[in-house]
């Protein structure tokens, strides 16, 4: 019989796309990954995967992952040697160093990589003296690490995914999870069979407004007026929690009296709702036994990010819906483990642990326990200012790990100057990305599978996976490829294995100081803080207190900020930009993916019809959208999911970008991907 005989190993792993984290069986067959087996011991997703996670295999096998180092020759590439890469590549760094100091070096860590790559990345760039080392958290969720951190003293989910199950209401506000994050659908299903009423607050119809029991079509850009409506209308009818905010909370006066003159009408004018659904939203919110909040880019991608998640928070607050089981705040974080790299310090405010770079005690610390005379103080340029820095001539020369900014950083064209202006580039990848053919040295990494490490779910979740099988050809895990730089570089980090940087993150990170590798490689490993070999992990955080210095949590008072760019007449429409289910961020792994690609295979703007008609724009015609930045052609498709005077466009697709607004939000540096004006006009 075929297939006797032919020993099939089951190697558990964990999916490399979102940050829901969820595991399945890798099936190994002579050195190579032939299947997947659900894993329904998994606590998150009992063993469901969405269609990327179950469609992983034909990207991880696919003929053009990068196989050999390249340098760029004119238009050409050239194979070359490890040896050579990494010489030139400790060259171009060191030549700019030696020529413009540690400051001109800007580092992009990779959210898609493990803890323990990210760690190395952080510290091999302070070692050589530049603050500058960011990720794309900074695209995303930035305004929850400073935001929901400067409110509660921790900037991540405060309760586990399946605990969703016990809540009575679930406010999701900016989050369209059903597909970014398919397999929480699944407890908010749960939920709703338990009887939980679903409040979801999003301009357009989505797959999760769906599920709705109220759905709020706010005008974009308005959350912060619709949660002081709800605020003021919990305040007027009583269903605040005047004991938690006595116990529990700073500022309440302040944030009172900030809401003095405004009223639920005035709210319900400028969001564009009924005062009925705003009262109706918070009677459902403030007066259930246990509150869910759930959010995500339709807060953060704004201007006003951080002051959208602290209106969120202010909300929670006073209606004393966190620190219970059901009840809290779920920032929807994206990538598989942006919350690790975060922790692990890749990013420009902090050193790991999230010990802040502002502060010359943090550094000292980490002075002795690296046993180095030197590292720099003060927070360096976040990933969107080093573009604007690299056209300035103050970024000389960038290393790129697991990111596409050609693909996904706003106003692509400006990005792409910025690259080219490099003296020096190169990439990391595991294909040759748009931003890949810009670099100098392109390096061939390892993926998920193919290498030792942990990654850190939205859930705070701690999984560490074994390599299940071998990368291609003469592709290296990113942690050596890191070390053998460094140690050019003259920083000898002295790890060999994954497990070394782990037990180095066990001593630095409080948080990870119980969680060592044999206790972390069980499915679904354990949930930070586990500050202890004994201590089981922290399912729901804040239950007694607050982590903030006074054990309390702080209330902010935040007034709405309107979208950088707003309707002209030059410029009528709204656009806004954000994710379908099949495809995933730059698209580089998802649109080489045969089945997905087979689902949604192009570049689409959804038009309402009522727009379409006027503008005389055919379904599935093509059409030209432009804002100030330039045009890029796309399919329209007709549909009420939008209102007339907004239209919205996947980000998946080269294209998108290069009209989106690089307007910021001045505290998280975050850019506004949700909001620009543009006109559209039938192609030619
Ligand atoms: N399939 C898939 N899944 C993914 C990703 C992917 O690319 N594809 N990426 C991952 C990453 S990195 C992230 S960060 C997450 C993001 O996950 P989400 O944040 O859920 O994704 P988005 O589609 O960007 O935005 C969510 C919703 O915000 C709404 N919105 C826009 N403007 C506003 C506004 O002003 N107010 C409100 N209330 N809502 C608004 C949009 O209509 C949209 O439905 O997804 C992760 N999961
Ligand atoms: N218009 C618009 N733009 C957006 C957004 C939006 O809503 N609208 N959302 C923003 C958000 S939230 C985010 S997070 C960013 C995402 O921006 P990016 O982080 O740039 O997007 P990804 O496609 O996830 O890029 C990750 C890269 O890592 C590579 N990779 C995967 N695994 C490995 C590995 O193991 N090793 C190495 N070395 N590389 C690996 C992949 O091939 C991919 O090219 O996009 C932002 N851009
Ligand atoms: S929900 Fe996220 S982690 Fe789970 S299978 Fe889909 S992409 Fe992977
Ligand atoms: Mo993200």
């Amino acid at each position: 019989m075929e297939g006797v005989g032919i020993p099939k190993e089951l190697i558990p792993s964990v999916c490399p796309y979102c940050a829901v984290g969820c595991g399945f069986y890798l099936e190994v067959e002579k050195g190579r990954a032939t299947g997947l087996e659900y894993m329904p011991e998994h606590p998150t997703g009992e063993g469901g995967l969405c269609p990327k996670g179950n469609a992983v295999l034909e990207v991880l096998n696919h003929e053009e992952r990068l196989r050999y180092p390249l340098k760029r020759n004119g238009d050409e590439w050239i194979r070359i040697s490890w040896e050579e890469a990494l010489d030139l590549v400790a060259k171009g760094l060191s030549k700019a160093v030696q020529e413009h100091g540690g400051r001109s070096l800007g580092f992009l860590a990779s959210s898609r990589c493990n803890n323990e790559e990210n760690y190395a990345l952080q510290k091999m760039a302070r070692l050589l003296g530049s603050p500058n080392v960011d990720n794309c958290a900074r695209l995303c969720h930035s305004p929850t690490v400073v935001g929901l951190g400067g409110a509660l003293g921790t900037g991540a989910m405060t309760n586990n995914i399946r605990d969703l199950e016990n809540s009575r209401c679930i406010l999701a506000i900016g989050t369209n999870l059903a597909e970014a994050h398919p397999v929480v659908s699944r407890w908010i299903h749960k939920a709703k069979d338990n009887g939980a009423k679903i409040i979801v607050v999003d301009p357009r119809i989505t797959h999760t407004s769906w599920m709705a029991d109220l759905h709020l079509r706010l005008k974009p850009g308005t959350d912060i007026d619709l949660l002081r409506g709800m605020m003021k209308a919990a305040i007027e009818e009583g269903s605040i929690d005047r004991s938690f905010i006595a116990d529990r909370t700073n500022g309440f006066e302040d944030l009172k009296r900030s809401l003095e003159g405004f009223t639920v009408e005035k709210a319900a004018e400028l969001t564009g709702l009924s005062a009925g659904e705003i009262i109706k939203a918070a009677r459902l919110y403030s007066r259930s036994e246990a509150s869910a909040l759930l959010y995500s880019m339709g807060i953060t991608q704004h201007i006003c990010g951080t002051d959208n998640v602290r209106a969120c928070t202010d909300l929670a607050l006073i209606c004393g819906q966190i620190g219970r089981p059901g009840a809290g705040i779920w920032p929807m974080r994206g990538q598989n483990n942006v919350q690790g790299t975060c922790d692990m310090g890749a990013m420009v405010e902090f050193y790991p642990g999230y010990k802040r770079a502002s502060d010359p005690s943090s550094v000292d610390l980490f002075k002795t326990s690296w046993g180095a005379p030197s590292l720099p103080e003060g927070q360096g340029m976040t990933s969107t200012e080093m573009m604007d820095a690299a056209l300035e001539g103050q970024i000389r020369a960038m290393y790129v790990i697991g990111e596409d900014p050609v693909i996904c950083d706003p106003n692509t064209s400006k990005t792409q100057k910025a690259l080219e202006s490099l003296d020096f580039l190169v990439v990391q990848e595991i294909f040759l990305t748009a931003t890949a053919k810009l670099a100098d040295i392109v390096l061939p990494a390892a993926a998920w599978a193919e290498k030792d490490g942990s990654y850190t779910s939205m859930e705070r979740r701690i999984q560490w996976i074994d390599k299940a099988v071998p990368a291609p050809e003469e592709a290296k895990e990113g942690l050596s490829i890191i070390c053998e730089i460094a140690r050019r570089l003259g920083h000898d980090l002295n790890y060999t294995s994954a497990s070394e940087v782990l037990e180095e993150i066990n001593q630095t990170v409080p948080a990870y100081r119980g969680a060592t590798r044999s206790r972390i490689s069980n499915p679904g490993g354990l949930p930070w803080p586990c500050p202890a070999e004994d201590h089981p992990g922290t399912e729901i955080l804040h239950v007694g207190g607050f982590s903030t210095p006074d054990g309390r949590a702080n209330l902010a008072v935040v007034e709405n900020v309107p979208p950088a760019e707003v309707p002209s007449p030059e410029y009528p429409i709204l656009l806004t930009t954000g994710r379908i289910v099949v495809h995933y961020n730059s698209g580089s792994m998802t649109r080489r993916s045969p089945s997905l690609m087979e689902r949604d295979p192009e570049l689409y703007v959804e038009v309402n019809p009522e727009d379409a008609s006027s503008l005389k724009i055919a379904d599935g015609s093509m059409v030209v959208v432009s804002t100030l930045r330039g045009g890029t052609r796309a399919k329209a498709r007709l549909t009420n999911a939008v209102k007339p005077g907004m239209v919205f466009m996947p980000f998946h697709y080269h294209g998108a970008n290069l009209i989106t607004s690089d307007a910021r939000d001045p505290v998280s540096k975050i850019p506004e991907y949700k909001a620009a004006a543009c006109n559209i006009v039938p192609a030619e």
